[in-house]
């Protein structure tokens, strides 16, 4: 396999500053040469750049950066386009603001190859505001809606080329959710594999239905992992904590079986806040669970010592 790794340096959708760091500290704990080691050809395109600014003015008066998230992803949408050509794009966030772009680059690609384009969101939250419903004004909540042509995005973030179809989203790992977004969320239509359902049933029969689907359909696959969708437990780099998320082995568990399937066609690795991680261990985690979901087995992994 070809990857195509993508820096996207962006900070301006969360609440704090730091995850400008990710793509840097993603790279440190040798994401590239634990792709290359899984016999995988990695080339690594460098940052993407921010598009122009132009000057935006909103009704809501919460909205936080938003002609700096309007311009990366009209940026990020033409390097996520460009980069799906040839390769599995693999894009370093970067908050979740990226997924605006990084989503609407790789669904006017599968438009362009007539064929049809699943997320699987693994997130404590489903990013499901618009620009009308967030209340804390923070950009990284609403990538998911404006991917998949939630209404009150024109005029400010950049036309869709394709929208992502909500019965295709699959949300998996939920635990903090609006009131507006769980009400946007039932209308589209998307599935919501919250961790109450992981809890009971497993996250292995879930994820075998999902990935069905996506075979079913002759489907593409974008997964967009957000560092919160693990317990903060193992993962303590993230701006927003929230109690509960996935295990070590449920994570892997979930990359294990991606890989197994041999779906995915694009990956974004966000909300990384290198500023607040210990040691290195939300960033190593990331790059192990991105081995995992590139081929990496358990019977293949040797004693470490530290
Ligand atoms: N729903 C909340 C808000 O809109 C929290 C969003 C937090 N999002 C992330 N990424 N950290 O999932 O502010
Ligand atoms: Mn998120
Ligand atoms: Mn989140």
């Amino acid at each position: 396999m070809r990857c195509r790794i993508v820096g996207a340096p962006v900070e301006d959708g969360a609440g704090r500053m730091g995850c400008e760091m990710g793509p840097s500290a993603l790279r440190t704990a040798g994401l590239v040469a634990a792709l290359r080691a899984l016999g995988h050809e990695v080339v690594d395109m460098g940052p993407a750049r921010r598009a122009r600014l132009r000057a935006l003015r909103h009704a809501n008066a919460a909205l936080k950066a938003l002609p700096e998230v309007a311009a990366w992803t009209e940026a990020l949408r033409e390097a996520a386009y460009q980069a799906s050509a040839d390769a599995m794009p693999i894009f370093l966030g970067g908050d979740h603001s990226i997924s605006a772009g990084t989503l609407s680059g790789v669904a006017r690609r599968a438009a362009e190859n007539g064929r049809p384009l699943f997320v699987l969101w693994l997130d404590a939250h489903p990013d499901f505001h618009t620009l009308d419903t967030t209340v804390s004004g923070n950009l990284h909540g609403v990538p998911l809606a404006y991917a998949s042509g939630q209404p009150g995005f024109e005029g400010y973030f950049p036309d869709l080329p394709a929208r992502v179809e909500p019965t295709r989203i699959c949300t998996f790992g939920l635990r903090s959710v609006d009131p507006a977004e769980r009400s946007a969320l039932t209308a589209a239509g998307v599935t919501v594999h919250d961790m109450r359902a992981i809890d009971e049933h497993g996250a292995a029969p879930l994820m075998r239905d999902f990935i069905a689907r996506v075979a079913a359909a002759d489907g593409l696959l974008h997964v967009s992992l957000d560092v919160d969708f693990l317990d903060p437990g193992i993962a303590p780099a993230v701006g927003t904590m929230v109690p509960g998320g996935a295990t070590f082995r449920e994570a892997h568990l979930v990359m294990e079986m991606l890989s197994d399937s041999g779906l995915v066609t694009s990956l974004d690795l966000v909300e990384l806040n290198p500023f607040l991680d210990e040691r290195g261990r939300t960033a190593t985690l990331l790059v192990d669970l991105t081995a995992s979901l590139l081929g990496r087995r358990i019977m293949d992994r040797p004693t470490r010592s530290f």
